[in-house]
């Protein structure tokens, strides 16, 4: 078999999406995301000015071979841009290759290692009543495990907070809309929520909550600290993760599990803090941790850790990763949790797919290949639009992160 195209496909079925898709000379053709939010069209111009004229007449089936090519041939190693580049390549090229054996892909990595992938929502209010009510909704819609944020008082907008309840989406403006935070009043409010949480609901499900880089280590461990009567099954991001020593620091203050890694895009980005013991799920993704092929390393490293996978699973993750995704997870040894934040009615048109949702689990369906295909006659009706993701300032004017 050989490659006789590679074509980049942006689209903006609400939000943008670039989907890169794999022609070969047999007929079969695998697709794999590129989305980087607010940063789409560098891999655009990364994939298709020096990614795409290399593939052609290259053996698709050699996915190994074409990974370590890419990832040693451009001598600038790592990166978001790069790594999304390749993810979407390899992604691509595993599609090709279950179709080719004609196999769902979870087969073709090992076969499943249980019925289905437990993932977790996203309730959000703008107080704490509201959270409440979400919450509920998404209990009654079977999922056994929930995301709970809420807005804080005395700050007019945050992270995780939505307009649309059920299709989240902070990269919204065409300039960067300015957030303002205050972690005094942050710190103070949340273990509120989870108090009314367990108090109204009880200890029946999982709870989780992302933090967004937000805190130093002594305030996460504060936090941690003070959410451990809640039994939450992570407290996400607590701080910004580039020093590891940080976690050092938090895990002397809690045993509130911890997930980071939603923003690494390779092994070298989360080692340490894997070898260390230093978190509980590592929250790395295909499209932005190079593809089927890099995150069995991490996962395995992972593995040798008691470290789980939890995959970031956001709407700026294309239906094509979550169905690359959740063949991954029902493989994977030592799965935790998928992420799932569900795309809108348009993206799903724009991408049907295999994989489907019943009493809290996702499953990957049996399609040969990942199960996610792209409308192509439809993308090209959703032009793209430049979107950024908000910035975030203290209440003095100091930007710290979003
Ligand atoms: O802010 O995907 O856990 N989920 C998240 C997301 C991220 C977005 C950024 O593109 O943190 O909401
Ligand atoms: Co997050």
């Amino acid at each position: 078999m050989k490659i006789t195209k590679a074509q980049v496909i942006v689209t903006c079925p609400g939000r943008n999406f670039v989907t890169l898709k794999i022609h070969t000379n047999e007929g079969l053709y695998g697709i794999g995301d590129a989305t980087l939010n607010g940063r789409e069209k560098a891999v655009v111009s990364y994939l298709e000015d020096y990614v795409a004229p290399c593939l052609i007449g290259k053996d698709p089936e050699r996915i190994e071979d074409i990974w370590q090519y890419l990832y040693r041939g451009c001598y600038w190693r790592r990166g978001p841009v790069t790594m999304s580049a390749i993810a979407a390549v390899d992604t691509a090229l595993w599609d090709i290759k279950a179709k080719a054996a004609d196999m769902p892909l979870y087969q073709l990595l090992g076969g499943a290692s249980r019925d289905s992938v437990m993932v977790y929502g996203h309730a959000n209010g703008t107080n704490i009543e509201e959270t409440i009510e979400e919450v509920g909704k998404y209990t009654d819609l079977g999922y056994k495990a929930i995301r709970a944020q809420t807005g804080i008082p005395g700050i007019p907008s945050t992270y995780g907070v939505s307009k649309d309840k059920m299709f989240y989406e902070p990269a919204d403006a065409e300039f960067p809309s300015e957030n303002v935070w205050s972690t005094e009043k942050y710190l103070d409010h949340t273990p509120k929520l989870f108090e009314k949480i367990r108090g109204t609901y009880g200890f029946d499900h999982h709870l989780l909550h992302d933090v967004h880089h937000r805190l130093t280590p002594i305030e996460a461990g504060r936090l941690g600290k003070s959410l451990e009567p809640y039994r939450l099954f992570w407290m996400e991001d607590c701080v910004a993760a580039d020093n590891v020593e940080s976690l050092k620091l938090v895990r002397q203050h809690t045993v509130t599990p911890l997930a980071i890694g939603e923003i690494f895009n390779s092994v070298w980005d989360c080692k340490d803090m894997i070898t260390n013991q230093l978190i509980d799920y590592i929250r790395t993704t295909v499209v932005h941790a190079g593809g089927i092929t890099h995150l069995k390393q991490i996962a395995s490293l992972a593995s040798l850790y008691h470290v789980r996978t939890g995959c970031h699973g956001a709407t700026d993750l294309s239906p094509v990763c979550m169905g690359a995704s959740l063949n991954f997870n029902l493989w994977v040894p030592n799965f935790g949790i998928q992420e799932y934040m569900r795309h809108t009615p348009e993206t799903d048109e724009v991408f049907p797919h295999a994989y489907s949702f019943n009493k809290g689990a996702l499953h990957p369906g049996n399609t040969p290949g990942h199960g996610v295909d792209i409308d192509e006659k439809l993308a090209a009706k959703y032009p793209y639009k430049r979107a950024y993701l908000p910035v975030n300032r203290l209440e003095d004017g100091t930007m710290c992160n979003w």
